[in-house]
């Protein structure tokens, strides 16, 4: 989603609007009736390998949309505290472990739409006084993450592999590093650096690596299978510059906002197995004719995931 997703709370029922980011009029008008304390801008082209299909689009939401959001913010005058969803892919190149003083080299067109963004904030905090921060989020998953990024490709296939709908799961490069974390407790971390005293920018992440493989197994195994057996090299999900490691040093986040993951790699693959198991289960014994969708098609090769 491109749009700000803009949700608020009418009579206890939650209200979206619309909006997308690349319309700046639309954002003005919007924050001017809402008139919300706090902005969490999340809305962007969020996937890195489709960013170096659409490289121009990326730039044009992921970065451009924020200087659109900030702008809005502030010709409409609103004093509200304002969330920057940055992301460990600005530090692309540069090894961990990465804190709020790694350089950032980025690596896809998502990556440098991002920086930008970053700056951009800064820029609104330091030249306009607003309470404007960056999330330096790393990789946050849950049961709701999209199909096509890594860990709920893997999770999926997992539960339809168990259920015999599927043999295989056509991968990349499996050797990456990343620091997954559990997106709820992200989302806490994200809430309390808008009650902070002061503005600043925080890195979000558990502090461990593991490899697309190590997920591989945590997953699989959840399930009683040999993720070996099932999994395949599809080179067309390598991308053209590919990020090899990261790894986040939140000591900031724990010192000032008093946050830290719970939530673990191994123990994230096992919920997000239960949830896409119990996703498949539920499909099976509901009904045909009561079904309200249709159990999702296998995502098909060539389309990027
Ligand atoms: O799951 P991914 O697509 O996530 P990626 O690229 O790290 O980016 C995600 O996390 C960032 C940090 O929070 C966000 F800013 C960004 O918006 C997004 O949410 O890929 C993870 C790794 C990569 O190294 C990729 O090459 O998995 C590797 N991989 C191997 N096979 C694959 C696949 N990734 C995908 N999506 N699909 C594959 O088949």
């Amino acid at each position: 989603m491109t749009g700000p997703g803009t949700a608020t709370r009418r009579g206890g029922r939650r209200f979206l609007h619309y909006g997308d980011l690349t319309d700046g009029s639309r954002l003005v008008t919007l924050l001017s009736s809402i008139r919300p304390d706090e902005v969490y801008h999340l809305g962007a082209q969020s996937h890195v390998r489709v960013s170096f299909d659409e490289p121009e689009f990326t730039g044009d939401t992921t970065g451009l949309g924020t200087t659109r959001l900030l702008e809005a913010i502030r010709l409409v005058g609103l004093q509200c505290r304002f969330y920057q969803a940055s992301s460990s892919e600005m530090f692309g190149a540069t090894p961990p472990p990465q804190d709020e003083a790694t350089p950032f080299h980025p690596r896809s067109p998502y990556g440098a739409a991002k920086v930008y963004s970053y700056w951009i904030t800064r820029n609104y905090r330091e030249a306009y006084g607003m309470f404007a921060v960056n999330g330096i989020l790393f990789n946050h998953e849950s049961p709701r993450r999209g199909e096509t990024f890594v860990t709920r490709k893997i999770t999926r296939s997992v539960a339809r592999i168990r259920a015999g709908l599927d043999d295989t799961v056509f991968l990349g490069n499996i050797d990456a590093v990343r620091d997954w974390g559990y997106a709820p407790e992200y989302v806490e971390a994200m809430w309390r650096m808008l009650q902070a005293d002061e503005p600043r920018d925080y890195v979000v992440a558990t502090g461990t690596a593991h490899t697309v493989r190590d997920f591989l197994g945590f997953a699989f195994a959840h399930a009683g299978l040999d993720w070996e057996r099932h999994v395949r090299f599809d080179r067309r999900y390598i991308r053209p510059a590919e990020v090899d490691a990261l790894v986040g040093d939140a000591s900031l986040a724990r010192d000032i906002l008093g946050w830290a993951a719970r939530t673990l790699p191994p123990e994230l693959a096992r919920i997000m197995v239960d949830a896409d198991c119990a996703a498949l289960d539920a499909a099976a014994t509901t009904p045909t004719g009561d079904r309200p969708v249709a159990p999702a098609p296998v995502p098909r090769l060539g389309t990027p995931a």
